[in-house]
């Protein structure tokens, strides 16, 4: 089997851990929607799994599980067009990743920035989840057999480790059971930075509310952290190298691009010689337009919770469908006894 005989699929997931952000947004869940196009099988999932790997309050995990699933459906991803679920609902996830702890190598996973970073110094007491996290990324996607992973630049690492997996297990059984998974690391916001500190990625963790717009946050909310965002006092350049070592300046204008559905090059079209006081209200402008139409809908979606469950069940049961034959065959391939289908 090559690869080529894999059936084009999508698979990526968002964790429940908080709230959802607009590099969340822009890295990935406005990919997925470009993504969920008629001829492609796209699969998205809530990661609570993951989540769960740092400590998360029960209630705040099922509410973020929900609101997520709302931001999901909000941002254009269709029930109908796209399979939608949280991830503990198809226990085969964390099935193909105890076999997949079992190919990985300690190495591979000590050597995970995201191990590095958020273990940090304190590595002897971080869960052991946190520190096989990879693996369970592996087997997310690869109980699909998907061949296509939407993300932001962050899981680049994660994901050329999903393909040593694969490879390895292939290698090891003696089979082309696997596909080599693609990842999909596209668009003009690949990597959002902090809006207070351009070195560092924007995320849902930072304890700054300021450097983050959250999909929930309010037009009044969007527009203050935009103009507070750290700039430095030079105008716009017009040409893209003029962004070199502008880390601050550079994010906002990848940020205009990615919304606006541009390059940067022709943002800097536009606003080339304007100063921040003059780009910072078009950039708030534009993202409350944005995202503004998406947090209301998340708002009115949070109302019908009976909803949200019912299409992650039967999300699930489509999961499923696919998952239950492709874990039986790994089971199968490892020598399981009672595994065979039928
Ligand atoms: N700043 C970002 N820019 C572009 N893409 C991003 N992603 C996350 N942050 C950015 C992408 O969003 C998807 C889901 O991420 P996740 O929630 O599963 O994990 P994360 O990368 O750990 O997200 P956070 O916000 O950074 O959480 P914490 O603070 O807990 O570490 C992925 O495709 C990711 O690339």
């Amino acid at each position: 089997m090559t690869e080529t005989q894999f059936t084009p699929r999508v698979f990526s997931g968002i964790q429940p851990s908080g709230n959802l952000h607009l590099g969340n947004y822009l890295g990935a869940l406005k990919r997925f929607v470009d993504m969920q196009q008629p001829d492609m099988e796209t699969i998205y999932c809530m990661v609570d799994l993951h989540a769960i790997t740092v400590w998360q309050d029960p209630k705040e995990l099922a509410h973020s599980t929900r609101e997520l699933c709302a931001g999901f459906i909000a941002a254009g991803l269709d029930p109908e067009k796209s399979i939608l679920f949280n991830q503990s609902q198809v226990p085969e996830h964390a099935q193909l990743a105890w076999i997949f702890n079992c190919v990985a190598r300690m190495g591979w996973m000590q050597r995970m920035t995201q191990w590095k970073d958020k273990a940090g110094k304190n590595q002897q007491n971080a869960s052991l989840g946190l520190f096989a996290y990879p693996s369970l990324m592996a087997a997310d996607i690869l109980i699909y057999h998907a061949t296509h992973v939407p993300v932001g630049d962050d899981q680049k690492q994660h994901l050329e480790l999903t393909r040593d997996i694969a490879i390895k297990f292939n290698h090891d059984y003696g089979v082309d059971f696997f596909p080599i998974t693609e990842p999909v690391i596209e668009g003009a916001a690949t990597r959002v930075m902090s809006l207070r500190d351009g070195s560092k990625k924007m995320s849902k963790s930072d304890p700054s509310d300021m450097s983050r717009i959250n999909m929930t946050d309010d037009a009044d909310t969007i527009a203050k952290k935009i103009r507070k965002a750290k700039t430095d006092p030079e105008a716009l350049p017009s040409e893209l190298d003029g962004l070199d070592e502008r880390p601050e300046a550079r994010n906002l204008v990848n940020i205009y691009a990615a919304l606006s559905d541009q390059t940067a090059e022709q943002v800097l079209t536009e606003f080339g010689g304007k100063q921040f006081g003059e780009f910072k209200p078009m950039l708030a402008e534009l993202a409350v337009s944005k995202l503004s139409p998406i947090s209301s809908e998340m708002a009115r979606l949070m109302g019908e919770e009976a909803e949200i469950d019912r299409i992650l069940a039967k999300g699930a049961e489509k999961a499923r469908a696919i998952a239950t034959p492709i874990l039986q065959q790994t089971y199968e391939i490892v020598g399981m006894v009672g595994a065979k289908q039928g």
